[in-house]
């Protein structure tokens, strides 16, 4: 059989194990119709394909071919990173927020020209193609994204970081809207098979749960601890290319799926059980079975607790594994050698079981090994919200981890030791600061067992950390000042700009250069043509092709008008009190008051879109998007509202849809109460893409802030220590008696406007906006941003003005770059350099 595949001169040389591959070099048109007909088994016929079933086996072909070209420098990065002694890092996330593999791949292999033109060749369009792709929505929101946008820095900054997370079967729940209210489906986003994944069973770890601890004598008659009877799960790694922007470097992001360790259990199997014993099968794939979709909450429920010590357990034995096979049993250098950052408490386990891991499978002492634990942890918080903290049941703990929890009273006893020798004497303080909240159903605290098992503890944003240090964190960074630091988040312009605006990326290069895709400081540059009018010109037309771009789409999946000659303005998050989507719906009911009142002069024409997910528990978050969705009906119902006021609830917001909203997007919503919002990161998508802001000075809005200047700014609330201040003696309902604006749209509110068939409906709403006890302070705020809604709609109608504001935003946006984090990353916390080229 002649082979096409190999080098044919080479072949008859070499054997056939040391043949080069050239899969990766077929050209791409070859090599997607060899896919489509021998791989896919697809008819391929060579027509156009007309359903959405061909068009989604040419979204595969296309797929496969892109990613064997990235085989081969997968490869030789995996073996820069074995045969490399430099100190390695993985990244421990409960969530990686990924969303389309196929366009990204794409740009960083520079295969744009080829793919387009091979697409041409299906009468295809390489963007309608690429839109077959579903979103790999493995996570909630802000923090499952920092992780994914963090990973594309690390390749593109050549670091030696792999991602560790659980390979979840349903990612993020589909949202539909029906009557208004939010309707869950599941997201088998692995249906069609996913052709980003290569499943490396030769790897499997085992992952023993339940059970309980044995004390025996070693070979050497030292008495050692042992856990028996456990129920035992198999981890089974997928790993996925993370490329590098053309750096011929590609990581590794390793998912564990969850599976039975035996096909089935032999002696149930002998007593004639033999369902039972498959059934068990089905029981262990729970584990990675479904993301949970809470962001900010934490649920204490056991499953999620698997998850975590399965994720954990599984990392690290995999680490110690290579470590082993490469420098035996000494690990006095692992430490030095290997850093663990944890995204969140959700893999807060891994500092009690590395700590098991190095004590009884290795045979380490206690010192030692705690000494290798906290030289290799470290810890990333991202919120102040204490329904966020999580939280374990030392009950639930001890049933299903025993042994961790023996290790973890043992860390909290010695660590209180500590506190006494800081505090002598001082009970209220060994109270406060112990590992073990004490009740009469005590709690292992997973933010203080991280921050006393790491080296480093940072925040997501300046505030963010001055808080965890002043308040949250402050008796820790009292006895360990040098712990903590500061990370301001950032996101990867590659995806964030250069992929999802192409307009733009185009007029920045012709303008600025190339340079900003791989250092976005470089954008600073724009700065001077901000006052050009031609440029402005082309600014403002590129703008509004995006905003055609995102109307097409709100048209197809609302029905709704939405008019480009309008001010877009944006708010896409998940659906959250302390994100204020109530605030934003308040100021379109007083908008709409002024419509009816025809007190229309100066207000700029808007369609307000809103877009996010509510946790499927969280009730209030349900009740304000149904109040979106009604409160949208009437607006874009009304005559009266036509010439200046659209409104729609962007249904099933993920990554996908924000490629397309944020290029789109003239004003960006930033407007949680301040002290809550860690960070934000859609803030600064929005900034990049030339979005003003309008926010509160709360997370990385501060930052943005002071790059884009004040004057670019639109500011508006109480800011963080006023918040505390104000809620000492909060009385809104005297603030909305005293304020006309504020009492009309109350009482239109509260008058049915919004609910004719459903009377009492928004209660529980407006209820808590009227509560001195409301812990948003939404009502203190509102006189506020109705004012600084009315500088934006004066600035809107001055074209010039806005262009130039438009401007300096994009080019103030360079230190919101996750390349910029992760170099700091790298310097500060990590130790770690770029990989040198192989030897
Ligand atoms: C953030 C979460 C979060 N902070 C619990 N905390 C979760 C907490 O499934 N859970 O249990 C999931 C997620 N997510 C966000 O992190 C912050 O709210 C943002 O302000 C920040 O930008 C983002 C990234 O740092």
């Amino acid at each position: 059989m002649s082979n096409t595949l190999t080098n044919s001169a080479s072949a008859k040389s070499k054997p056939a194990s040391k043949q080069p591959l050239s899969l990766g070099e077929l050209d791409l048109p070859t090599a997607v119709r060899r896919h489509l007909t021998v791989t896919l088994g697809h008819f391929d016929d060579g027509q156009t394909p007309g359903n959405e079933s061909d068009q989604r086996y040419l979204y595969r072909a296309l797929a496969i071919s892109v990613r064997d070209r990235l085989v081969p420098e997968w490869q030789q990065t995996l073996r820069r990173m074995r045969e490399s002694d430099d100190r390695k890092v993985y990244y421990l996330s409960l969530e990686f927020l990924i969303g389309r593999s196929l366009t990204n791949a794409v740009q960083n292999l520079d295969l744009d020209d080829e793919t387009r033109a091979a697409m041409h060749a299906y009468g295809m369009e390489m963007e309608d193609v690429a839109d077959r792709e579903l979103d790999a929505g493995l996570g909630n929101g802000g923090l499952g994204r920092l992780a994914a946008c963090f990973l594309d820095s690390c390749a593109n900054l050549q670091l030696p970081v792999v991602g560790y997370g659980i390979r979840y079967e349903y990612g993020m729940f589909h949202q539909r809207i029906e009557d208004g209210r939010q309707v869950e489906d599941p997201d088998h986003w692995l249906r069609d098979g996913n052709p980003w994944e290569i499943v490396r069973a030769e790897s499997s770890r085992r992952i023993r749960f339940y059970g309980r601890t044995e004390q025996y004598p070693n070979d050497q008659g030292k008495m050692c601890q042992r856990l028996v009877d456990t129920h035992d799960v198999l981890a089974v790694p997928f790993d996925m290319p993370i490329p590098g922007y053309r750096n011929e470097t590609v990581n590794t992001l390793r998912l564990w799926k969850a599976s039975t360790t035996d096909v089935f259990d032999l002696a149930e199997f002998n007593a004639g059980s033999y369902t039972e014993a498959v059934a068990t099968k089905n029981n262990a794939e729970q584990i990675s079975m479904v993301l949970y979709p809470n962001d900010a909450s934490e649920n204490g429920k056991e499953l999620r607790l698997k998850q975590q010590y399965f994720l954990v357990s599984a990392s690290l034995q995999d680490v110690i594994d290579r470590w082993v096979k490469k420098y035996g049993e000494d690990f006095s250098q692992f430490g030095q050698k290997n850093c663990f950052q944890l995204n969140d408490t959700h893999p807060a386990c891994a500092v009690p079981e590395l700590m098991r891991l190095l004590l009884d499978e290795h045979g380490l002492e206690w010192d030692e090994a705690w000494d290798v634990t906290t030289r290799c942890m470290a810890y990333t918080n991202h919120t102040l919200l204490p329904e966020a903290l999580e939280r374990w049941s030392v009950g639930l703990f001890s049933r299903l981890l025993p042994r961790l929890l023996e290790i973890i009273y043992e860390i909290n006893a010695r660590f209180l030791k500590l506190v006494d020798q800081q505090w002598p004497g001082d009970v209220g303080m060994r109270r406060e600061m112990s590992l073990i909240e004490e009740s009469d159903n005590p709690h292992i605290r997973m933010a203080y067992l991280a921050i006393v098992g790491s080296f480093s503890v940072n925040g997501v944003a300046g505030l963010h950390t001055q808080l965890l240090e002043s308040g949250l964190f402050k008796n820790f960074a009292q006895l360990w000042p040098r712990k903590f630091n500061n990370k301001t988040n950032g996101v990867t312009q590659r995806r964030w700009l250069a992929h999802c605006n192409p307009g733009l990326r185009d007029l920045l290069n012709e303008t600025i250069g190339d340079g900003w895709q791989t250092d976005l400081t470089k954008i600073k540059e724009l700065a001077p043509l901000a006052t050009d009018a031609t440029f402005r010109q082309r600014w403002q037309s590129i703008k509004l092709d995006n905003k055609k771009r995102l109307s097409e789409l709100v048209a197809e999946t609302t029905g709704v008008d939405f008019d480009t000659s309008f001010m877009f303005d944006v708010q896409v998050k998940r659906i959250h009190e302390y994100k204020r989507q109530l605030l934003n719906v308040l100021h379109v009911i007083h908008l709409y008051d002024r419509i009816q009142r025809g007190e229309t002069t100066g207000m700029a024409p808007r369609c307000v879109l809103i877009g996010g997910k509510a946790a499927p528990g969280y009730h209030v978050a349900k009740l304000i998007v149904k109040l979106i969705n009604d409160v949208a009906g009437v607006v874009n119902a009304d005559p009266k509202c036509r010439d200046l006021l659209r409104m729609v609830f962007f249904p099933n917001y993920r990554v996908s849809s924000m490629e397309v909203i944020c290029p789109a997007t003239e004003l960006s919503e930033q407007i949680s109460t301040a002290g809550k919002e860690a960070s934000g990161t859609g803030n600064m998508k929005f900034m990049m893409n030339g979005a003003l802001t309008i926010g509160t000075l709360d997370g990385a809005n501060i930052e943005i802030r002071e790059n884009a200047g004040d004057e670019n700014f639109f500011l508006f609330g109480l800011d963080a220590p006023e918040v505390v201040e104000t809620k000492k003696d909060y009385r809104p309902n005297d603030i909305i008696a005293a304020d006309p604006d504020i009492a009309r749209l109350m009482s239109i509110l509260e008058s049915g406007t919004f609910n004719r068939n459903n009377p009492g409906l928004y209660d529980l709403l407006t209820g808590g906006l009227r509560s001195p006890h409301d812990p948003w302070v939404t009502i203190a705020d509102l006189r506020s941003y109705i004012d600084a809604q009315v500088e934006v709609s004066n600035t809107y109608q001055d074209t010039a003005k806005w262009n130039e504001m438009s401007i300096l935003n994009t080019a103030g946006s360079g230190w919101f770059s996750s390349d910029r984090t992760i170099a700091q990353y790298a310097q500060d916390i990590w130790d770690v350099r770029a990989l040198p080229p192989l030897k």
